[in-house]
């Protein structure tokens, strides 16, 4: 039986992971309208992971015996100046995502909720990879500056990424 106070935690984390899905979703429409087709696939496969994340905590509620209670999600920035700032708004966000994560266990660890924190884990060890390919991303367009030619071999470079699991699957 999860504690109440967790069950609230997690229905909050749940609808961020949805929000996510959503502004990477937007970012992919936005790299989609530029005709940059790799990036739009990199986005898109990023929101799908958001989504994968979120029915993690969604399976696990149920698992836990919980009630899952999704909320409204609000509506993500639709326009960007470029491709820099569409990244550097990535990080912002994973950075504010890892907070709550780590806000999470923090709350497991209060309520001596071993199961909670052991289904955390995941989500520590999956920030700190989230975190270091935007920062990645981020340093290349950096380099890249103005250059045309090194953003479209990075539009081709990030066309290659693929949904590395089924959704269905990775969500149990
Ligand atoms: Fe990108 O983060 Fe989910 O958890």
């Amino acid at each position: 039986m999860l504690n109440p106070k967790m069950q609230v935690a997690l229905n909050a984390q749940l609808n961020e992971e949805f929000f996510s899905s959503f502004l990477y979703l937007s970012m992919s429409a936005y790299f989609d309208r530029l005709s940059m087709s790799g990036l739009a696939n990199w986005m898109k496969i990023q929101s799908q992971e958001e989504y994968i994340h979120a029915m993690k905590i969604y399976t696990y509620l149920l698992h836990k015996g919980g009630r899952v209670e999704l909320h409204t999600i609000s509506q993500p920035k639709l326009d960007w100046k470029n491709v820099l700032e569409v990244f550097e708004d990535t990080i912002y966000h994973e950075r504010k995502i890892t907070e709550l994560v780590d806000n999470l266990v923090n709350l497991a660890l209060d309520l001596k909720d071993h199961a909670t924190n052991s289904f955390l884990q995941w989500f520590v060890t999956e920030q700190v990879e989230e975190e270091a390919n935007v920062c990645k991303i981020i340093d290349n367009l950096k380099m890249i500056g103005d250059n045309r030619t090194g953003l479209f071999m990075l539009d081709r470079e990030l066309s290659q990424r693929a949904a590395a699991v089924s959704t269905a699957a990775a969500a149990v």
